[in-house]
């Protein structure tokens, strides 16, 4: 009885082994460098202390591919400032990833305006009131590698259905900077 409980237990853990840290690992080497006025480096753990937003995102390429609709959870990009001394005044946010790859977010953006909006026929519409975010959980579970995590920019809004540019969607972000 002992010896298969035994067994149970090495082979559960075994099984857990195998499968848990491949996601849990993506997320615990990444590194968020924060420059502002200040400069601040996160871990996984610290973007999840801050305030969490959730809303729906929803994207398309330039091609016309969607992607989603999605339930996205975040960090607001303004809280995310405010760890190394906020955005002042008519700055920019740029974000960048590994890749080489950057969008710059200018102060009308942080403010949810200025994005162009498409309804889910891709015909344009007018904005309603958006977020960006920097997203670590989709659709309830942590972002994956091939979606762009452990963290990625996502535009979100109250209300479903709203497409926004996958090119400011920045996938795998490590480097917020505040700019003039
Ligand atoms: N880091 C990074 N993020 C990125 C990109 C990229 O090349 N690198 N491409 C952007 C573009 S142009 C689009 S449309 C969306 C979706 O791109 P995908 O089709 O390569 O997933 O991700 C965006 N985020
Ligand atoms: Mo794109």
């Amino acid at each position: 009885m002992v010896v298969l409980l035994l067994t149970i237990v090495v082979f559960s853990l075994i099984i857990a082994g195998c499968t848990a840290p491949v996601q849990d690992s993506l997320a615990a080497d990444w590194r968020l460098t924060i420059n502002g006025t200040t400069e601040k480096v996160l871990t996984m753990n610290d973007l999840r202390a801050l305030p969490a937003v959730n809303g729906h995102g929803y994207c398309v390429s330039t091609t016309g591919f969607r992607f989603g609709p999605y339930t996205c959870k975040g960090v607001d990009l303004r809280d995310l400032a405010g760890v190394a001394g906020g955005v002042g005044e008519g700055r920019q946010v740029w974000v960048s990833a590994p890749d080489g790859y950057l969008w710059v977010f200018d102060a009308d953006q942080l403010e949810g305006r200025g994005f162009v909006t498409f309804d889910e026929n891709l015909k344009e519409i007018p904005s309603p009131p958006l977020r960006i975010i920097l997203m670590y959980e989709q659709n309830g579970t942590p972002l994956s590698y091939d979606d762009g995590g452990p963290a990625r920019i996502a535009i979100i809004s109250e209300q479903p259905g709203v497409i926004t540019e996958g090119s400011a969607w920045v996938k795998w972000v490590d480097r917020i900077e505040i700019r003039d």
